[in-house]
């Protein structure tokens, strides 16, 4: 008689995720391996080994079936975790050099073993230091000019699009996107997180019905239009960088979605660090607003003379394209910019800054924004009136 063991989901250890990578044969037989967890995101473990002698290293992340930030009472699929490798690689065939590679994949662990870049800083904690990167908005205007031409209709055969837009169905993480940026933070809902000084900013928000029924037309264009493969949670948080690579990281959130979401979100916590910094220092990050949308359109704008798609040569199509993905993705910023601030998952930018006055001020000039970017977005033609609103509100 043979008895069947099936394989089963259990979270790993430090000592696990040793074992695990010696049955993965990427270090040799006898190397002593050291392992820390290094993970400060919301949802998952991240273990980082390494030979004790000798150079090489791997990342292994493993998805817990629940969202860590809260606990085990929010429960959340594993199939994140193949969602996430399987969008890393296929973002690797368009933006290769701007994604870590992928070794392996196991969907019931919900592990992915991939390239250990311990090398390099999260934007996001870099950008709050100072820290210089020269290349991070040219770097993330051609990763968004090439895996979202070359995954949407312009890039793809119909057939093949539809495909990949069934394959990367990702109803349970969307759903968090769905509550957490557009729904909750326009509401008075549980899940909200603000200072009682905000309370009155806040208010505002969830009273403004002409700002409602903007974000609910959002919300719906999120929902509703399958443009491309997005990444889905583009923020600075996201990327790993240094003053010459930049790696864009944990594509968990992937699925089809409207291309201007990606390019919002990366813009909105841009903007977030022109709030925060001092005149001086905020001129490299208005570069960067600017720089990545010039380097996304004209990429984006490139590819689509290698189009097969049957309007391409047709007059204004292009622009008429390239101004829908303009105004969504000011409205997507200013939606990211709201939830940052009032909604449960801040960021250490806003968060960080021990002055009550000046955070409070600093946060109520992210929610003006951020309103006034979806109010305005079929208005604002241009990066030059972003930055020109971006000055009206700066107190
Ligand atoms: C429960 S997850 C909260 C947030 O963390 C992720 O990085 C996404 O941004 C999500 O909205
Ligand atoms: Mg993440």
């Amino acid at each position: 008689m043979t008895i069947a063991i099936e394989k089963q989901y259990e979270s790993l250890t430090e000592e696990g995720a040793v074992l695990y990578a010696k049955e993965l044969n990427f270090f040799p037989p006898d190397a002593e391996l050291e392992c820390r967890e290094i993970g400060d995101g919301n949802l998952n473990y991240v273990f980082y080994i390494k030979e004790l002698s000798g150079d090489k290293s791997l990342i292994i992340k493993q998805a817990l079936p629940y969202a860590k930030v809260v606990g085990e009472s929010w429960p959340l699929t594993l199939k994140r975790a193949a969602i996430e490798a399987n969008a890393l690689k296929k973002h690797a065939e368009f933006a290769a050099g701007l994604v870590p590679t992928v070794y392996a994949i196991d969907e019931v662990l919900a592990i992915t073993v991939m390239e250990d870049l311990s090398h390099l800083k999260i934007a996001r904690e870099g950008l709050i230091e100072l820290e210089s990167y020269p290349n991070l908005s040219k770097h993330i205007g051609k990763y968004l000019a090439q895996t979202l031409f070359h995954t949407s209709d312009f890039g793809l055969h119909p057939f093949e699009k539809k495909k990949l837009v069934s394959e990367f169905s990702n109803p349970e993480l969307c759903k968090i996107t769905e509550d957490l940026i557009f729904t909750d933070p326009f509401f008075d809902k549980e899940t909200n997180d603000f200072e009682p000084l905000l309370r009155e900013a806040v208010k505002a928000i969830w009273n403004n019905g002409t700002l409602k029924l903007e974000v609910a037309k959002l919300k719906n264009s999120f929902m509703t239009e399958a443009e491309a493969l997005l990444h889905g949670d583009l923020h600075t948080g996201s990327i790993f960088a240094s003053e010459t690579e930049t790696k864009v990281i944990d594509p968990e959130f992937a699925f089809y979605g409207p291309i201007g979401f990606d390019v919002g979100l990366f813009l909105a916590n841009l903007i977030v660090q022109t709030v925060t910094r001092e005149n001086d220092k905020r001129v490299v990050i208005l570069n960067h607003i600017q720089q990545t949308w010039e380097i996304f359109s004209s990429e984006f704008s490139e590819l689509w003379k290698t189009s097969s798609h049957p309007f391409k040569d047709t007059e204004g199509y292009k622009e008429y394209i390239l101004d829908k993905i303009f105004s969504d993705t000011l409205g997507f910023a200013g939606c990211e910019l709201i939830r940052r601030t009032i909604g449960l998952a801040h960021v250490k930018d806003l968060d960080s800054i021990e002055d009550d006055n000046q955070r409070i001020n600093f946060k109520k000039q992210t929610l003006q924004i951020g309103e006034a970017l979806i109010l305005k977005r079929y208005e604002i033609c241009s990066i030059d009136e972003v930055f020109g609103l971006l000055e009206r509100f700066r107190k």
